[in-house]
């Protein structure tokens, strides 16, 4: 395995899978159960935000029935461990990476346990339901909304990640379907910079063929054995 001092991870929904938390596209997945245009753009939130403040309320309570799984802990372990320069980024609006024992996570799509005031603009911490009106915790607005980034609106940080892509040893792919641009052209960007590429997937992505290396099969078998495979190598 040649030299790596810099690793960028990209995670999606399938890593959380394995925890209980659905999927977007699989069969009976959340874009089954829900139209897109209807609970995941800022249209649908202007059209009925109710329907959306509860499809968000919905989601975050249920995080509190599921549990960090495999995955999510090799990666705390890697980066704990991991003598060079790592990225995690997920496009997850889930805390399973935080509660697997991340302590950088880069969420480039929101997170559920955030609200964005759309009066002041400012982020909270937020654990409990919105549909509910709540006042801002800053300015007492009731216009929190959920802080996570709909389709059409620009993902989070993006010109951090786009660095990182640039100057990566390494680009690691897991648990996703590559459907979601501009997540899905990552594997693109840290080629054209040298980078090597591995996907890490139950079944061949949208973009597999972009990657120089895939495993397939369930991220909490995958994940624990290349994280041993690349601590391991540092040690040789
Ligand atoms: C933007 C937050 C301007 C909310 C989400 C270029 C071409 C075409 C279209 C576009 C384009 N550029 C932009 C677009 C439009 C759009 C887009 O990509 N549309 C798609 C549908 C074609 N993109 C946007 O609107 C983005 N914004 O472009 O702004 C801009 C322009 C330039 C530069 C910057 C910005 C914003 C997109 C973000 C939307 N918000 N989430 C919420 O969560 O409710 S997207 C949401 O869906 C997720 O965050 C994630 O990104 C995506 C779902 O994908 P996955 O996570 O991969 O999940 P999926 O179910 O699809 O797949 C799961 C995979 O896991 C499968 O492959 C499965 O095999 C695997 N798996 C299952 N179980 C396991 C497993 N793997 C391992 N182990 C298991 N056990």
């Amino acid at each position: 395995m040649a030299e790596i001092n810099r690793i960028v991870i990209l995670t999606g929904a399938g890593i959380s899978a394995e925890s209980g938390i659905d999927t977007f596209r699989s069969a009976g997945g959340l874009w089954e159960q829900h139209k897109v245009e209807d609970v995941a753009t800022p249209e649908g939130f202007a059209r009925d935000p109710d329907l959306v403040l509860g499809f968000y309320d919905m989601r975050r309570e249920a995080l509190a029935k599921v549990e960090p799984n495999p995955a999510h802990r090799a990666l705390a372990k890697l980066e704990a461990e991991f003598a060079g320069e790592f990225l995690l980024v997920t496009q997850n609006v889930d805390d399973l990476h935080e509660r697997g024992g991340s302590r950088q996570v880069l969420h480039m799509h929101g997170e559920l346990k955030s609200a964005l005031c759309t009066s002041c603009e400012i982020r909270s911490p937020w654990d409990d339901t919105m549909a509910n009106r709540p006042p801002c915790p800053v300015c007492q607005a009731p216009t929190l909304r959920p802080d996570v980034v709909w389709f059409g609106e620009m993902p989070y940080q993006m010109e951090r990640i786009y660095g990182a892509l640039g100057s990566a040893d390494l680009f690691v792919s897991i648990g996703t379907s590559g459907a979601v641009y501009p997540a899905a052209g990552f594997v693109q960007e840290a080629r054209q910079s040298g980078a090597q590429t591995l996907e890490l997937n139950l079944e061949p992505s949208e973009g597999t063929h972009f990657f120089h290396e895939a495993r397939h099969g369930p991220a909490g078998e995958l994940v624990p054995r290349w994280v041993d495979e690349v601590l391991g190598a540092a040690l040789s």
